[in-house]
């Protein structure tokens, strides 16, 4: 049998964007391996990546575009044609134009389901409609994204594959042996030439357990815990650079102001730890910080970020011995540049929402109210932080249409659903967000059944609704998905190399060059200027909370948040019905392995079975994301100002109770 290679990028929400090279034979993908010319993953992938047949077969893909019979959410289709399908888009979109003369009233929220380039389809769609609304910033990792900004007015850039050459790397809230795998390697590689890693997380994660030293910490006290640390070194002296920094003494000054006990207390560290953590900061070597992503999930996220940033700026003047890994600063933001340079750009009388607000702000609108709502790369039901108001938001929506690969908790409630192909089945160009590989993603296999690309939809739209308005759609529907990539590639080459096109992207990955950037740090409270950014997270009193346990619901191995249901199951792994506690709680509680309870705060409830985990502290209940009965039940958003600076959500800082209901 003959077998034909292809070249595919993994376009999951994932640091890696790993490359892999799929073997088809009589047009079915057959295996999936990494591909040893993507430099940072080194021809492995996750256990995902080589699940992808298993993923791409699936009998949960959408086969046909369906319409909603009977009442919403009751889960009854009829199967229709794409030309029924598109003629009801484009029916409905002019009837919302009409009413108003603008598209004002017409809404898309698209997020991670796919961060190829071409996955900005619907963007370009919208952008070349007119005025429209759309859901704007980064829940994910904004919060700790301007956070860095503000204090160092661009984030700092160390190649992820340099992590090698550090002498302590001190991880700070990620979790990267479930999270961001091949990144293990680097850190291995440092601790083979004798380099310490070690862990700070409130969970015993399986990063702690590679680790040479864990260090456990309260839930939401990173600030305190950097705070801390900073007071040691600066009294004994190892601060450098001081009169150089924007309000440096304004941050002393505060520090002064804080009871250590107190912060102490809140961290729950002991001295030993503190000491060592301070005596590691103090060191002469190369001394590397990782902010991950688990410590902005709190309202003091932008603080605990700047915070432990802050020990890194302050204690070496060479600021290649303090690297900082946050994100990769050069090509996050790229999908914007490129956007911004293909796009029209949004008009004046768009709409731009905070994701984190975005059912709120979308229900408040006191004009032009959204008639119509175009989901996509997003499952807002499972993930969202305010599922009660997006509940009420697609109740009350007019109409709702949701394009994915599945029958999701979002897309069991929409008028109309539409099935896109895998990245197996289309075009497409990635770069990481922690790395700095640019890779081609060329179809393996043709679409299964009638599923279309993200950027095919578009154009059926768009020619739909010219059809019934001639001049009405302006966008450049007779463009493929080649055209696009070879106008983003052109742009690329243009700042990279003459050699990048889409030929020498068929021989293997590019490694981005990195340009440079600025440093210009600044202490001072980016509202008050007379103030530290200390001002905020400690000197207010927190209440005391009503709930005894905080939920945690960090990222899980087999899954990319609500995606993925391999049939593979970890040993370990909790599954979404279990709820993890520890034993400390299993004996307060009287709880057993295999318990049912009820976990509820004002927010909601959900029902889990217990199961006893040793890495779980006495005050956390811990949970994974997804399933039919989402943890995100739980969750509110804390977040009251609809500020730039919190665009993360406020997963963990939210509590709850549970009781037993039966065994
Ligand atoms: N409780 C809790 N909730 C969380 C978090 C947490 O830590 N705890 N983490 C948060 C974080 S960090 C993130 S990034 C968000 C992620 O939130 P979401 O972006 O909502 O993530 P997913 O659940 O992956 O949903 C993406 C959807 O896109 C679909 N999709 C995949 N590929 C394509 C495509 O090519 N086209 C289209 N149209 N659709 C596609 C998938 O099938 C899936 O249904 O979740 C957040 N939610
Ligand atoms: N397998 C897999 N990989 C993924 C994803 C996935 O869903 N599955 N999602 C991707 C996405 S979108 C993201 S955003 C990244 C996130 O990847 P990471 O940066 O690893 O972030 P999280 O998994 O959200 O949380 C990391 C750790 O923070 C810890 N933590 C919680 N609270 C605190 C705290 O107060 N202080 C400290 N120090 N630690 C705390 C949690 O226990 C957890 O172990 O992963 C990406 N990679
Ligand atoms: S999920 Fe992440 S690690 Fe796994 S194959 Fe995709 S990019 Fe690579
Ligand atoms: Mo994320």
């Amino acid at each position: 049998m003959h077998t034909r290679y292809t070249r595919n990028t993994c376009p999951r929400n994932c640091y890696s964007s790993c490359s892999m090279i799929s073997h088809v034979s009589d047009g079915v993908l057959e295996k999936v391996n990494g591909d040893p010319k993507h430099g940072f993953s080194r021809g492995k992938l996750c256990a995902k990546g080589y699940g992808y047949p298993e993923f791409v077969y699936s009998d949960k893909r959408l086969k046909y575009p369906v319409k909603r019979k009977g009442e919403r959410g009751a889960g009854k289709w009829e199967r229709i044609s794409w030309q029924e399908a598109f003629e009801m888009l484009a029916t409905e979109l002019i009837n919302s134009f009409d009413q108003r003369n603008s598209f004002r009233s017409v809404a898309y929220n698209s997020f991670s389901g796919n961060i190829g380039f071409l996955h900005h389809a619907m963007t370009g769609f919208f952008s070349y409609l007119g005025d429209h609304t759309y859901a704007q910033g980064n829940p994910c990792l904004g919060t700790g994204k301007k956070a860095l900004e503000d204090q160092r007015y661009s984030i700092p850039f160390y190649e992820a594959e340099e992590m090698a050459k550090g002498d302590y790397i001190i991880i700070w809230g990620s979790n990267p042996a479930v999270t961001n795998i091949h990144q293990m390697k680097y850190i291995h590689a440092a601790r083979d030439r004798g380099a310490e890693l070690i862990v700070i997380d409130p969970v015993y994660t399986q990063t702690a357990k590679a680790a040479d030293i864990y260090i456990q910490i309260r839930a939401g006290s990173d600030a305190s815990l950097a705070a801390l640390i900073l007071n040691e070194l600066v009294q004994s002296d190892h601060v450098v650079r001081r009169s150089e920094h924007h309000g440096f003494q304004l941050l002393i000054n505060d520090l002064k102001s804080v009871s250590t006990d107190k912060l102490k207390e809140e961290t729950g560290i002991s001295e030993e730890a503190l000491t060592l953590l301070a005596d590691c900061y103090a060191f002469r070597g190369t001394v590397i910080s990782w902010i991950g992503f688990g410590m902005q999930r709190y309202s003091n996220g932008a603080d605990s970020v700047r915070m432990i940033d802050a020990l890194s700026i302050l204690t070496e003047q060479d600021s290649s011995k303090r690297p900082v890994y946050y994100l990769n600063p050069m090509f996050f933001d790229l999908h914007d540049q490129v956007n911004q340079k293909l796009l029209p750009p949004k008009s004046n009388g768009s709409r731009s929402v905070s994701y984190n607000h975005f059912a709120k702000t979308c229900l408040d609108f006191s004009s032009d109210p959204v008639d119509f709502l175009w989901i996509l790369n997003r499952n807002p039901l499972s993930q969202d932080e305010s599922l009660n108001e997006w509940k009420q938001l697609i109740k009350n929506v007019p109409f709702l249409v949701v394009s994915d690969l599945r029958m999701t908790k979002t897309a069991a409630y929409a008028d109309l659903v539409l099935p896109v192909t895998s990245h197996f089945e289309q075009y497409d160009l990635h770069v990481s967000y922690w790395n700095s590989w640019l890779s081609l993603n060329e179809p393996a296999i043709k679409p299964l059944f009638e599923s279309k690309s993200d950027v095919m939809i578009a154009s059926g739209v768009s020619k739909a609704m010219n059809r019934i308005r001639p001049g009405i759609s302006s966008y450049p529907e007779e463009q493929s998905e080649l055209d696009w990539i070879r106008k983003i590639i052109r742009l690329f080459a243009r700042e990279q190399s003459d050699l990048l096109t889409i030929d020498s992207l068929r021989f293997g990955p590019m490694k981005l060059q990195a340009y440079p950037h600025t440093a210009f740090i600044s202490f001072v409270h980016p509202d008050y200027e007379d103030k530290s950014f200390l001002f905020d997270s400690f000197l207010t009193d927190k209440p005391k909370p009503m709930y005894e346990f905080r939920l945690l619901s960090a990222q899980s191995l087999m899954h990319i948040h609500s995606q993925f249901e391999t049939k593979i199951q970890v040993p370990g792994e909790l599954t979404t019905d279990q709820v993890g506690i520890s034993e400390g709680t299993a004996k307060t509680y009287h709880l057993r392995d295999g318990d049912r309870v009820i976990i509820f705060n004002d927010t909601g409830e959900v029902k889990r079975e217990v199961r006893i985990i040793k890495a779980v502290p006495n005050d956390v209940l811990l949970m994974r994301q997804g399933g039919a009965d989402p943890v995100n039940r739980l969750i509110k958003n804390k977040n009251e100002k609809n500020s730039d600076d919190h665009q993360s959500t406020s997963f963990f800082d939210n509590r709850a109770s549970l009781i037993l209901v039966g065994r």
